[in-house]
């Protein structure tokens, strides 16, 4: 042991010296420094983003309470392990102390950690409504709502329904009430990968997979939620501000190309989401008249049969 700390002295007196000492502190420093600085270094630190949807807003209030006790009980404990390391050191304290059982200390730890337990458990509670239950939508949104009565509803019973589609590796979204009944019969409006939201308007999603286990979740507006093939999940945001983009990722593993299905969330005031509506509609019929166009030819060549198939 000692020959090792004079090795080590030796190595610094001879860096220090030199002056390599210095820089091999600056090399790591500053590369620390470079690092830590970076915008995607605290992209998400140390909270959840809030500010976009109500419900966003509520789970990131919880997580900062939360977060808020877990840092306190951390300093403290941390704390008391320094003071007592310093306190009893060895060659103050040679004989060790043997303590056994302190029914006070005992009891305080106990009830202190129910204590937080309690105070956890009520905040939940007392935010647990405004993360489940939908506001109404603004009123100046009227133009773009539809009532249905599938759950989540807002006490108006007015909103944006869309249904989200998670498939192997893209997100469809299909715009209306009814987008999980006859939205090809209904020829509902659909777009893929960027959903587009009215500001000011309760939307709810009604989530599905078409193939495998995925999850959607738009951090900004909220909690995320699993695609699970037969099955319909929901949730709903209500976008605050409208010019807005929100950046979302698939957030469960579902194959190889699982990092690129990305989602985004653009959203816009309601007369725009009107206009945008009316173009994505147009667009989808002009397309199945082309389809239909390009399968008259191919039956009319012979290479597809009159009932569609090759
Ligand atoms: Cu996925």
């Amino acid at each position: 042991m000692r020959r090792a700390v004079t090795f080590v002295r030796a190595l610094l007196s001879a860096a220090r010296r030199n002056g390599v000492r210095i820089l091999a502190l600056a090399g790591p420093l500053s590369v620390g420094v470079y690092l830590a600085a970076a915008q995607s270094a605290s992209a998400a630190c140390c909270t959840l983003k809030s500010g976009a949807s109500p419900n966003a807003t509520s789970i990131a209030t919880l997580y900062d309470i939360i977060f808020g006790m877990a840092v306190v009980v951390f300093l403290g404990v941390m704390s008391f392990v320094l003071y007592s390391v310093w306190k009893f050191r060895a060659h103050k304290n040679p004989v060790a102390l043997q303590i056994h059982g302190n029914t006070r200390l005992e009891l305080g730890l106990t009830l202190g950690a129910a204590l937080i337990l309690v105070v956890i458990a009520t905040v939940t509670f007392i935010k647990l409504p405004s993360i489940v239950n939908p506001p109404n939508s603004d009123a100046s949104a009227s133009a773009v709502l539809s009532a249905s009565l599938t759950a989540p509803t807002p006490p108006s019973g007015q909103k944006l329904t869309i249904c989200v589609t998670g498939r192997q590796f893209i997100w469809r979204y299909t715009y209306g009430a009814g987008c999980n009944k006859a939205a090809w019969q209904d020829r509902l409006p659909y777009s893929y990968q960027e959903m587009v939201v009215p500001a000011g308007v309760t939307v709810d999603l009604l989530i599905q997979s078409s193939d495998v286990i995925h999850a959607w979740w738009i951090p900004a507006l909220g909690g995320k939620v699993d695609a699970v093939p037969g099955f319909t999940t929901y949730t709903w945001f209500k976008a605050l501000h409208a010019n807005e983009l929100y950046h979302g990722q698939c957030a469960q593993l579902c194959g190889t190309e699982h990092a690129f299905m990305t989602a985004l969330v653009k959203v816009v005031t309601p007369r725009q989401y009107t206009a945008w509506i009316a173009q994505q509609r147009q667009l989808v019929s002009q397309q199945n008249a082309q389809v239909g166009q390009i399968r008259q030819y191919l039956a009319k060549q012979g290479i597809l049969s009159s009932s569609g198939n090759f």
